[in-house]
């Protein structure tokens, strides 16, 4: 049975979901305490987050120990209670599967350093060249070269991500059993899958040099290789004994690869996150923002859309800015709130809600970099600083993008530190419009929009054409998006007004929802208003 194609997903970033023993850290007890509040949204399954042993330099991406918890978050037991209490109200854990890199604190790099067999080749290990450069001119994604001095052994070590994020050597078969055996530990304890983190770039296939290119230089050595497929073919004959699920966050696909990666007959991943509609405000990287365009945003969708059978439908996590700000207006906060919720629950795919995108959570107001702790943004800071780029214009380039934007801590009430913990001070500075942004506050109104995520999600699960229908698009402009569903004989128009102005729109139909108050349909629309209509 295919539960993922009816179940939404919600995302979790434990650090900042629930804090439970008052030392201003979210943690897996929180979780527990919450669990009712997932349940009441209709979520059927929860993506966590690292909850692993970790030195935190990228918040738990960074993982030490992979067949334990952080002490921060609690102890195995915990988790074990999590599953089963999460089981109670027909919620199933995903755990975030971190197995490109580990922590250099991990035991088996320790090991690897001082050359300790079988480890020696756990990771990509190379000296440097006799003229003092690096073993080649590969640039990593957080702003840094990937490669870095290890006194101990006396040779670099590639990392594609922070400096302690040592990427894991898959051409040393030692490294693929020590993760199936990761795969069963977590499994055998009742996880119904994984979140696999950049999937998509364990194999690379030789340390040359890379064609220069203004970011990632190096790319075309590892992005999406033959042999990457054949790892995922073998770790899936493992999950499959346990019927699990698996989700890879795969960087730079198209929807050709991500065809590859999620088709049935080649037993590889069930679905992927694909970037190229969080994409649509950039311009070459993600710190050159440019204005959203709706347009460009639509047909990225449709195009995705069309090209797979199936996939992931999300505008929000632990990486990007909130959508409010990004692809709706602060000015319409409720209205456009309402609106991308919409979007993302009646298109075709499964739902990644983020934590906090159910109560529109916006970006963070922090006043300044110092108030940062992604290690993404401090690199970035760091480069820029180097370049001379004044204080201001980099705080203007770093707050826009900055992944703190999302990790801000949950708002659950207007109490001190919006209910999320009982310390002075969370680890991460709550927003405040935590006053009128807050969860207590909308279970209240019910015009909030937090009630209509919920009201959703219940029609979602009510009308199966909402979930399996297939998808076809009427109207794409540069502010407005028509589609429809159908399945059988059902058929339902979902029409969208990405804009602060009227609009007009041909389709008419049964008013099913509207994030106004009316009565019918007329084909015009309010600004940001979505409405769902039940074609007759
Ligand atoms: O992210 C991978 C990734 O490439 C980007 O989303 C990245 O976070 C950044 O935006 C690049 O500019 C995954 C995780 O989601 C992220 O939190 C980790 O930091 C990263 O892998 C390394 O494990
Ligand atoms: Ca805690």
């Amino acid at each position: 049975m295919e539960w993922w194609k009816d179940a939404i997903i919600y995302q979790i970033y434990p650090r900042s979901f629930q804090d439970s023993n008052g030392d201003g850290i979210g943690d897996i007890p929180g979780i527990i305490s919450r669990l009712d509040h997932l349940q009441e949204l209709g979520v059927g399954a929860i993506w966590l987050s690292p909850v692993y042993p970790s030195p935190n330099d990228d918040n738990g991406y960074d993982i030490s120990d992979y067949k334990n918890i952080n002490p921060e978050y609690g102890t195995l037991e915990d988790m074990d209670r999590l599953i089963l209490e999460a089981k109670r109200r027909g919620i199933r854990i995903l755990m975030d599967l971190v197995i490109n890199h580990t922590s250099t604190k991990h035991a088996w790099f320790e090991k690897s350093r001082r050359r300790i067999e079988p480890y020696t080749d756990y990771y990509y290990w190379a000296p440097g060249n006799p003229d003092g450069t690096l073993p080649n001119n590969w640039t990593g994604f957080f702003g840094e070269d990937c490669w870095q001095w290890d006194d101990v052994r006396g040779e670099y070590y590639l990392h594609l991500f922070a400096r302690t994020q040592a990427d894991l050597n898959y051409h040393c078969p030692q490294v693929l059993d020590e993760v199936k055996d990761v795969l069963r530990f977590w499994l055998d304890r009742g996880v119904a899958g994984f979140r696999c983190d950049v999937i998509n770039l364990l194999w690379k296939d030789s340390l040359a040099d890379g064609e220069k290119r203004l970011a990632l230089t190096g790319l075309e050595h590892y992005l999406s290789l033959p042999e990457t497929h054949g790892i995922l073919r073998q770790l899936r004959k493992v999950l499959d004994g346990y019927r699990a699920f698996t989700v890879g966050e795969t960087v730079f696909v198209t929807p050709e690869m991500a065809r590859d990666l999620c088709a049935e007959d080649r037993g590889e991943l069930n679905m992927v996150f694909s970037f190229e509609h969080m994409e649509c405000d950039q311009r070459f990287i993600k710190w050159l923002k440019r204005d959203f365009r709706p347009k460009a945003f639509f047909e990225c969708l449709i195009k995705w859309q069309k090209e797979l059978p199936w996939n992931t439908i999300y505008l929000e996590n632990h990486d990007q800015p909130r959508s409010i700000p990004r692809f709706g207006s602060n000015s319409w906060w409720r209205e456009s709130g309402k609106l991308l919720a919409t979007l993302v629950l009646t298109l075709r795919g499964t739902p990644f809600i983020y934590q906090g995108q159910e109560i529109g959570m916006v970006d963070f107001d922090f006043d300044g970099v110092d108030q940062l702790d992604d290690v993404e943004s401090r690199n970035v800071n760091r480069l820029l600083s180097a370049y001379h780029v004044p204080e201001g214009l980099r705080w203007r380039i770093i707050s826009r993008t900055s992944r703190d934007n999302a990790r801000t801590p949950m708002q659950w009430d207007d109490g001190p530190n919006a209910g999320f913990t009982t310390a002075d001070k969370a680890w991460l500075g709550v927003n405040r419009n935590f006053h009128f942004i807050n969860l207590a506050d909308q279970e209240n109104d019910p015009d909030s929009i937090w009630n209509w995520y919920k009201d959703l999600a219940k029609l979602r699960g009510e009308r199966e054409v909402l979930r399996r229908g297939d998808f076809l698009w009427l109207e794409c402009t540069h502010r407005v998006f028509v589609y429809r569903r159908r399945l059988g004989a059902e058929s339902v128009t979902v029409a969208l007004n990405f804009s602060g102005r009227p609009a007009r729109v041909g389709s008419r139909g049964r008013l099913l929802r509207s994030n106004y108050h009316r009565d019918g349909f007329d084909g015009r629309l309010q600004p940001w208003e979505a409405v769902i209509l039940e074609d007759v």
